[in-house]
């Protein structure tokens, strides 16, 4: 019985079995955690995401960008971008099922001794404040202001409640946050490696912060990190779909396994060409 913590997948669907059958991934003994991102940049979306529908019985995953600008596109307020993989999904029969499953799934996720999350949490909040954001936001995009809740570009004369606001906030923090500075104000166009980082700004995870020091956060989102592994960090995206390799560590002895791409979406951001 083990579980194994898997980076982006971003469609790279051909490399997450053969990284399952590299770890001897068996459905009915183990547990799949995923950092988001499942699908779009990469050629085989609908396959990966009806691939995690069929196995949602050993697996757990949280939501990513990328998966959120999926469910905002079928509910007409997606912004699309000329390097999005994702027609396949949207043009299926079974999409609305797909995107009513999706919509389900977590945004941060707490496992044991650790915490799921696509991007980073924002340095003032605790443990406890990540959860009530993410509580919050989730049901909102179940319920029947979640179109609202998604729209990259708020019309003028829309009243968004407090809590639209607010969860907005939190969805930008947990599924885009790599860099902030002191007061949690995001970097939001900086994909680089923390090396190229020029102060006010930080890592979202090297800002002092009140969370609690016994669990660890496992995230995935910043390809240009790489595989990073401290104490109480483990950072899982290395950029399979940018012609580097799908990762997954299992969680209880810190092995990790990795699946070199077969594709590489074009093109690649010089950003991620060099690694950290
Ligand atoms: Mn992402």
């Amino acid at each position: 019985m083990s579980t194994y913590a898997i980076g982006d997948i971003h469609g790279c669907f051909d490399e997450l079995i053969l990284l399952l059958d590299r770890v001897g991934f068996s459905p009915g003994r183990d547990t799949l955690l995923l950092t988001g991102d499942l699908i779009n940049r990469g050629p085989k979306s609908l396959e990966t995401l009806r691939w995690a529908r069929r196995h949602e019985g050993c697996l757990r995953l949280v939501l990513g960008n990328h998966d959120l600008h999926l469910i905002a596109t079928a509910l007409g307020v997606g912004k699309g971008d000329s390097r999005d993989t994702i027609d396949d999904i949207l043009k299926a029969s079974d999409c609305p099922t797909l995107i009513d499953w999706l919509r389900e799934m977590p945004l941060l996720l707490r496992v044991g001794d650790f915490y799921l999350v696509h991007a980073g949490l924002h340095p003032d909040w605790s443990f406890e404040v990540a959860r009530l954001r993410a509580r919050e936001a989730e049901s909102i995009l179940q319920g029947r202001f979640a179109a609202d809740l998604l729209r990259r570009d708020v019309p003028s004369g829309l009243s968004l409640g407090e809590g639209i606001d607010r969860a907005r906030e939190s969805i930008a923090c947990l599924t885009r946050l790599r860099a902030c500075d002191a007061a949690g104000a995001m970097n939001a166009r900086f994909i680089g490696p923390p090396r190229d980082l020029s102060p006010p700004f930080r890592p979202w995870f090297d800002w002092p912060s009140p969370r609690e020091t016994d669990k660890t956060i496992v995230f995935g989102h910043w390809a240009a990190l790489d595989v990073m592994i401290r104490e109480r960090l483990i950072a899982l995206d290395s950029g399979c779909v940018w012609n580097r390799c799908l990762s997954a560590l299992r969680l209880e002895d810190r092995a990790l396994f990795q699946q070199p791409s077969k594709t590489a979406a074009s093109p690649v951001p010089p950003e991620l060409l060099e690694k950290p």
